[in-house]
């Protein structure tokens, strides 16, 4: 039992209550290493831990999820010792060349998503890391691997994925076209992350791709709809609103134009939002309507929803953002946690939708309006959570969904989301100086890597969270953009150097053939066509200065030259 907080203290939570903010960390932390040693006990290898009848099953895979899905909170919780441990373990155990058909989408966030951030903490957590580390690595080599499995599903004619794929053979040709929305548009930040770490656009071009082309479906009003056939591109099932089936496609808009820089995907999400705001939004709830005519097909909330005003603060909403924050947590203090569907009229659950699996997103809120704006209340839905989730969920083996709020009836699953972002976002949210915040208040997000001369300073644009809470970073991605870029202008160099008589054959012809050539040869060196495999570099020395690796040759060149 721990003392409440103070309410003088509304703007001001670190200086007045700095001394819970220990206890509390070292509360979440006993909850995860209480599900965690569980699951390691009881049900790894297999995807999940059975919390009510202590054994495991697989459910997204074959992938021993839970462990890939949990690895980076071992960082986020400070245990180093244990992020390698089981970093060595996954390289060691995780088979993907496996006959299973795995949801695209699932294990692009988890999967993909969790071993990139991995990948990226690696360094923080004291793993040795191999030359030119970010930009390769055993970690991001699985990332690819798994990706790579995922590629046949975007072989479509609209460049819309299909929602499964068999791990060894592809897509089944028995395979349903009919794909959620999300399940079409939530690849471009991990896709994105590989293609720019790797120096490989096969992976950002298909999510692109993908992402083009469902913009290019949306209704007369700005809407899409909920589910799509990737063939015929005929929406199946045309309710428009932010929660299940769609949420993460807005979500990543948003989050990828951050990450990437990107007005494109900006531009794309301003112009839904105006007709989210338009047509679904009544009082600050978001209801479902008919994509093409605005009128409400379902006045209902979904907890998935609750992701919303996290990514209005984003953006800068602030206002809105803690106006529907307001109303989604009314309903979680109505139940002790949200169901899964909550009719807005009547003010209660939906029939056999009254669970609450744990999920996070009312938490990921939470945190990120504490970090805009420093008020207390969201601090107290942390604490109520945290009171649920052990007053309701907690069993002998882990923690357990909740199959019905109304009488606290559990069913016997603990979802891999539980350790990867319910715990995550919890811990951040009592944490504001941790460094995934991005160097704000008194944490120093930056971090350097490279060695002497190296040029990677990572971590000092902040982090973007997957849909999954697995932390990618701009830094990585912009500096091993550069090191690709470089290596191909070295190449060019060499590739100059090493054919002196063809270039002054050259220099007699005309002015415009020679143009020509020149341009011809940029694109051949420097834009890698999607499936064309990557050239090793002239030299993995990414770390390097361009000069330097020069002077390698034997050929020193001044840094202005
Ligand atoms: C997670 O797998 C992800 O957050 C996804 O975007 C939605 N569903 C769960 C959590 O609720």
């Amino acid at each position: 039992n721990l003392p409440t907080l103070s309410s003088s203290c509304l703007f001001n939570y670190l200086s007045c209550n700095n001394h819970l903010i220990g206890p509390r960390l070292e509360r979440i932390k006993s909850m995860f290493y209480h599900a965690y040693n569980s699951y390691l006990d009881n049900a790894f290898p297999y995807d999940e831990l059975r919390p009510l009848t202590c054994d495991g099953q697989d459910t997204w895979g074959s992938f021993s999820l839970t462990l890939i899905d949990a690895l980076d909170t071992l960082l986020v919780l400070g245990n180093h010792s244990e992020f390698q441990r089981v970093a060595s373990i996954l390289q060691d155990t995780v088979d993907l060349d496996i006959d299973v058909n795995a949801s695209v989408f699932e294990t692009n966030i988890r999967v993909v998503g969790g071993l990139l951030s991995a990948h990226l903490l690696a360094g923080r957590a004291g793993m040795k890391l191999e030359p030119g580390w970010p930009c390769s690595g055993p970690l991001l080599r699985m990332a690819e691997e798994a990706a790579r499995k995922l590629i046949p599903a975007f072989q479509t004619p609209t460049g819309m994925p299909y929602g499964t794929v068999n791990l060894l053979h592809g897509v089944s040709p028995t395979e349903t076209p009919v794909t959620c929305t999300a399940g079409v548009g939530t690849f471009i930040l991990e896709f994105a992350t590989l293609s720019r770490l790797t120096g490989d656009p096969t992976f950002e071009d298909v999510a692109r791709r993908a992402l083009r082309a469902l913009w290019k479906t949306r209704s007369d009003i700005g809407l899409v709809g909920n589910h799509i056939d990737v063939l015929s591109k005929k929406w199946v099932a045309q309710d428009a609103g932010i929660g299940a089936g769609v949420d993460s496609y807005f979500e990543y808009l948003v989050k990828g134009a951050i990450l990437l820089q990107d007005e494109e995907l900006l531009n794309m999400f301003h112009a839904y939002d105006r007709a989210i705001q338009n047509y679904t939004r009544f009082d600050d709830w978001y209801l479902w309507v008919q994509m093409h005519k605005g009128t409400v097909s379902m006045p209902i909330f979904q907890s998935l929803e609750a992701f919303w005003p996290g990514l209005q603060s984003l953006l800068g909403n602030l206002d809105s953002a803690v106006r529907t924050f307001q109303n989604y947590y009314s309903v979680w203090r109505q139940f002790g946690g949200l169901p899964e569907f909550y009719s807005i009229p009547q003010g209660y659950t939906v029939d056999k939708r009254e669970g609450y699996p744990l999920r996070p997103e009312l938490i990921e809120s939470a945190m990120y309006l504490y970090r805009a704006t420093g008020d207390h209340t969201y601090l107290q839905l942390g604490l109520d959570a945290l009171e649920s989730i052990e007053k309701i969920s907690r069993t002998p083996c882990g923690y357990a969904s909740v199959k019905d709020l109304r009488d606290h009836q559990l069913d016997n699953r603990m979802e891999s989301f539980f350790l990867a972002e319910t715990i995550k976002y919890l811990y951040l949210l009592f944490d504001p100086t941790h460094f995934l915040h991005g160097g704000g208040l008194e944490g120093d997000g930056s971090w350097e890597e490279g060695g002497e001369g190296g040029q990677c300073v990572l971590g000092a644009g902040g982090f973007i969270f997957n849909t999954e809470a697995h932390p990618l970073d701009p830094a990585a991605l912009y500096c091993c953009s550069r090191h690709t870029q470089e290596r191909q202008e070295l190449r060019d160099v060499l590739l100059n150097l090493s054919q002196p008589r063809e270039k002054a054959d050259s220099r007699s012809k005309p002015a415009n053939e020679r143009a020509e050539e020149s341009a011809q040869s940029q694109s051949e060196s420097i834009a890698l066509k999607p499936g064309e495999k990557k050239t090793p570099p002239a030299l993995s020395c990414p770390v390097q200065p361009f000069s330097a690796r020069l002077s390698v040759l034997g050929q020193v060149f001044s840094d202005n030259s």
